[in-house]
């Protein structure tokens, strides 16, 4: 049984509902979700409901409450699905990781946080001082990528616009050690435009208002000043940079108000005169020369939003880069301590629809395709596996494999990403219509593509230049305009060198590459999509490779209210994540399994074979005998090293005739203390 919570709340694990039915599922969460019982079980996944209010249930007393219990010993919880990592990872030597998923607004970002104050608490009992040390960087980092990554979007107040994937590192005592930091393709194009109702990064409007805050958490992390400082610049270069405009004098492009480039020239550590030449010419390399062109008005407005944008991208991955420095595990022997042991946590964007969509919701939303296909892999392998392990035959259950819409995305030559490179590689004219071309003509036939042109009754596409992906999440429209520019990401070489030629030396250190002259850079960038694809390749395979365990966020409503449970917006997201799926392969398998010697510890009472003590060859055995005693050996079956029960009912039935006993012994020890016997 799940734990020992009434039933008044509902089920506390899915598995042990009557029906696996929608309409019973729903029941459940809602009932749940009312009761303030936001997270649920699925197994050993948690299902958490977004509660849109402060919950007193993350404080020391709860977290006292979950340190070293197992899964189902205490109502669902966060920190009981951080402890089993932990536990896992401690006693098993294997690294796992916690992945946690649902769409924009769902809960994600806080879920991870609480799993990472969950982690700092238990850890450390002896309170080494680097360790405290350690510990409060990586809670403390949390706060300076917020501030720089996240931003109020039309689905998300505090939207991540970048993924976040973070390992901790953990010595032989099961101690924290250090962390890493891998980031995930941001935002950037926030920068310099916001659709209706949202707003750029919070960095930008915590300049004069939290930015102590921040700046504070960046000190103790270890940022010098200097370098809090050079922060503060390219926030402020950016801000000037938006208000920048050109105009034509005759055949002369000219920069309108000439005093903003003197200011930037002062951020940047640089003249004015070379701030200026790098926003109106651009060097170019004809034959053995080299020449400056100036830009038309066009170009030069493309030229300042790359700069902007880029600029702030970069600060975004100096910022991860000086903090994976700081907090990257130093001088550590595995000869002499044993092995070092990694829990990660991924915190990504969830899938997004907005009423444009673009080049940024389709990297994010492709995202959560890839995660989605994890979880279908790993969710059922690792069933899978622990019947095979145990020997156990196993039962296939159907589902929606959604392995189809990321094939459309990433395949080589046909998928999304292909065409599209391949657009932007054209000699000729490479305009979006160019690529939606591409895209008609080699996925005509794709049932999960359409685009205007190929459904022309269709009303959801407006615009010649939309096309519909069919997610596994719901469909989205996007509007091909801007994905060349996007997936091109070109930067003039002259802007790289106008920064590595500042007497900054933080800024000139995040601009290596403007090192190189005009007739040295030959080599053709790697292209935003392609660079994002392997990112999530990478990803997927880091993740494969540990232990998971997974957290499902739900999304209850959309107008943020802590009392709206819609259920049509609810049942939508059970059946695109599965999880209903998700119950069926739990249960036609085993809805419980436990070691034999944990089993016996909870259960042996109730057998005269097994209490006090059982004199059998094993434990496996000693577990036979009881539930044979019980009647229950039909409903069984015993694996190499755990006993997995197929219904619930039979584990009531099991807790019943435990609770039975208990009490029977509290009123005989009763008895005993009066004097009674
Ligand atoms: P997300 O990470 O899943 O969206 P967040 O974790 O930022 O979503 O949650 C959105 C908001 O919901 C938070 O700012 C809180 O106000 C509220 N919230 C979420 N979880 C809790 C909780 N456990 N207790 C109280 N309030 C909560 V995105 O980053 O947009 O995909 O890209
Ligand atoms: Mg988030």
């Amino acid at each position: 049984m799940a734990e020992h919570e009434s039933l008044e709340f509902g089920k506390a694990d899915f598995v042990l509902l009557d029906n696996v039915s929608l309409e019973e599922f729903m029941a459940n969460l809602k009932h749940r979700f009312e009761k303030g019982r936001i997270y649920t079980y699925i197994g050993e996944v948690v299902v958490s409901v977004n509660p849109y209010r402060a919950m007193n249930i993350y404080g020391r007393d709860t977290i006292e409450q979950y340190k070293g219990r197992e899964l189902y010993e205490r109502p669902p919880h966060l920190f009981a699905i951080a402890d089993a990592a932990y536990k896992a990872m401690k006693r098993r030597n294997k690294d796992t990781c916690i992945v946690i998923s649902g769409e924009s607004g769902a809960g994600k970002t806080e879920a991870s946080k609480y799993i990472m104050q969950y982690i700092a608490a238990i850890t450390n009992p002896n309170q080494r001082a680097e360790v405290e040390r350690v510990k409060n960087m990586l809670l403390k980092s949390n706060c300076v990528l917020e501030a720089f990554g996240n931003a109020k979007t039309n689905r998300n107040d505090n939207s991540s616009r970048f993924g976040k994937y973070m390992d901790i590192n953990f010595d032989f005592k099961g101690d924290p050690i250090g962390g890493h930091i891998n980031n995930y393709l941001l935002e950037k194009s926030r920068v310099i435009f916001q659709q209706e109702g949202e707003r750029s990064f919070h960095s930008f409007y915590q300049v004069s208002v939290h930015f102590k805050a921040v700046a504070d958490a960046m000190k103790v992390i270890g940022f010098t000043g200097d370098e809090i400082q050079t922060v503060y610049k390219i926030l402020a270069t950016i801000l000037h940079l938006g208000n920048l405009t050109f105009g034509v004098d005759g055949d002369i492009t000219l920069i309108e108000n000439s005093k903003v480039v003197s200011v930037i020239g002062d951020l940047l550590s640089t003249k004015e005169d070379n701030v200026e030449k790098a926003l109106l010419y651009r060097t170019v390399a004809t034959g053995r020369d080299v020449i400056d062109k100036q830009h038309t008005v066009q170009e030069a407005s493309y030229g300042r939003d790359a700069l902007a944008k880029a600029m702030y991208e970069r600060l975004f991955c100096w910022i991860v880069g000086r903090i994976n420095d700081i907090i990257e595990v130093k001088n550590y022997d595995a000869r002499v301590h044993g092995k070092n042991t990694v829990i990660g946590v991924l915190d990504i964007y969830g899938f997004e629809i907005f009423q444009n969509n673009s080049f940024e919701q389709f990297c994010i939303n492709y995202c959560n395709e890839k995660l989605q296909q994890l979880f279908i892999q790993l969710v059922l392998k690792q069933e899978q596996e622990e019947y095979q392990r145990e020997g156990i035959p196993w039962k296939h259950i159907d589902y929606f494999n959604n392995q189809i819409i990321v094939d459309l995305v990433e395949q080589q030559h046909k998928g999304i990403f292909s065409v599209l490179d391949e657009a932007c590689m054209n000699v000729g004219k490479v305009t979006d219509e160019v690529f939606l071309q591409g895209l008609n003509g080699k996925l005509a036939k794709h049932a999960h593509y359409t685009s205007r042109k190929l459904s022309p009754t269709d009303k959801s596409l407006e615009f010649d230049r939309d096309f519909r992906i069919k997610h596994y999440a719901g469909d989205v429209v996007y509007s091909v305009v801007g994905f060349i520019d996007k997936n091109k990401d070109t930067l003039f070489q002259d802007f790289k060198r106008l920064l590595y030629n500042s007497s900054n030396p933080v800024l000139k250190g995040m601009w290596p590459e403007g090192k190189l002259s005009i007739t040295e850079v030959t080599k053709r960038p790697l292209t935003a999509a392609t660079l994002f694809k392997n990112s999530m390749i990478s990803l997927v395979e880091n993740l494969a490779c540990k232990e998971p365990y997974y957290v499902r966020c739900i999304k209850p409503n959309d107008v943020k209210s802590p009392l709206l449970f819609e259920q049509e917006r609810c049942r939508h997201q059970v059946e695109y994540l599965g999880l209903l799926e998700n119950v069926r392969v739990r249960r036609a398998g085993f809805a419980y399994r436990q070691t034999y010697p944990r089993f016996l510890q909870r259960y042996k009472m109730i057998s005269e074979f097994t209490w006090p003590n059982h004199d059998l060859p094993s434990d496996k055995d000693a577990v036979r005998r009881l539930l044979q005693g019980c009647g229950f050996d039909h409903d069984v079956a015993y694996g190499k090293t755990k006993v997995f029960i197929r219904t619930p009912r039979t584990l009531f039935s099991l807790e019943e005739q435990r609770a039975e006993m208990v009490q029977r012994i509290v009123l005989f020890l009763q008895k005993v203390w009066r004097g009674t016997i």
